[in-house]
């Protein structure tokens, strides 16, 4: 650890990350939250490769780099391991959104499963970005990507998104939550609520990706909040299996979430698909409704 540990930025800067990227605002919020003893399991990926260019490290904590497969996996033994030492470190497992919907999730299963004491976090920045835009199991109807681009035959992306919090929850998860770059002190107080509570925890950040969605670095917070203003993306928590707290909102039409990215920029052009943007707003209409997140405002 380098310096005064008071003053220690846990995830420090100098890393390689594109200006305005989620993915290394969350990994700031997370450690931050989380503190200074604590080991992050990191699957391959965009966090993984801009923030560890070998030699060179941003990590001010243990650092170990997994497979995609197997995160959960190294995770669930450093964990026994710490047990058998009675040692208290906190362990994370992080990773994008290909590496958790798609890849590990055999692996995180399994650990869910045997009920080891960690949090897994992954942050979705909805495809594979570090490989050139990906479609994965978390990349929403209809968004363009290289594998799913939208065409003379093609909207785009053809499926909904996995739930996986839901999934992750059935496996009988004490705590699992949804979280934005948007909002920080939320995002903080969940990463500590898990860390704290014993048995194996889940949290789904929402991380907007300037280069994969298309849109200017600088408005990276502000497409965080647009996702929750429209109902596209959910802030909750669940505690043993049941939604116990929701972030409500005045809600806006979908449009004002699309219309700001060039990944959607073929429901508008050359001409607009209102049967399409009709589909996706009803998808915002069903987590408002499934959620509650519907704020009324008074006539
Ligand atoms: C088993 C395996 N398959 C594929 C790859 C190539 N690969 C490296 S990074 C990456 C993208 C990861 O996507 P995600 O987990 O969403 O993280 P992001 O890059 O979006 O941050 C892929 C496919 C790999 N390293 N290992
Ligand atoms: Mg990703």
């Amino acid at each position: 650890m380098k310096g005064d540990e008071a003053a220690c930025v846990l995830f420090d800067a100098g890393h390689r990350a594109c200006g305005g990227c989620a993915a290394a605002m969350a990994a700031r919020f997370i450690l931050e939250a989380a503190g200074k003893d604590t080991i992050i399991v990191s699957s391959t990926g965009c966090m993984e490769v801009f923030s560890t260019p070998y030699p060179e490290t941003a990590w001010n904590v243990p650092w170990i780099h997994s497979l995609f497969e197997n995160n959960s996996a190294v995770a669930s033994g450093i964990v026994a391991s710490l047990k058998k030492q009675g040692r208290k470190e906190k362990v994370i497992a992080l990773g994008g959104d290909g590496a958790t919907f798609d890849i590990g999730i055999l692996c995180i299963s399994g650990a869910f499963e045997r009920g080891h004491d960690f949090t897994y976090i992954c942050y979705d920045n909805e495809a594979y970005m570090n490989t050139g835009i990906q479609r994965s199991g978390a990349t929403p109807y209809d968004a363009s990507t290289t594998t799913s681009p939208a065409g003379k035959c093609s909207y785009g992306n053809p499926r909904p998104k996995k739930d996986l919090p839901a999934i992750l929850a059935a496996h009988g998860a004490p705590y699992v939550a949804t979280a934005s770059i948007a909002y920080p002190p939320d995002l903080k107080k969940k990463v500590e609520k898990a860390v704290n509570t014993p048995g194996p925890c889940y949290i789904q950040i929402h991380a907007p990706c300037c280069t994969g969605w298309g849109f200017e670095s600088e408005k990276t917070i502000t497409i965080g909040k647009l996702a929750i203003e429209t109902g596209l993306w959910v802030n909750y928590e669940m505690e043993e299996g049941k939604v116990t707290r929701v972030k409500k909102v005045v809600r806006k039409p979908v449009e004002a979430y699309l219309t700001e990215q060039k990944r959607f920029r073929h429901l508008f052009k050359p001409k607009r698909n209102d049967a399409e943007i009709a589909k996706i707003q009803a998808i915002a209409d069903r987590n408002a409704e499934k959620f509650g997140i519907d704020i009324k405002l008074k006539a």
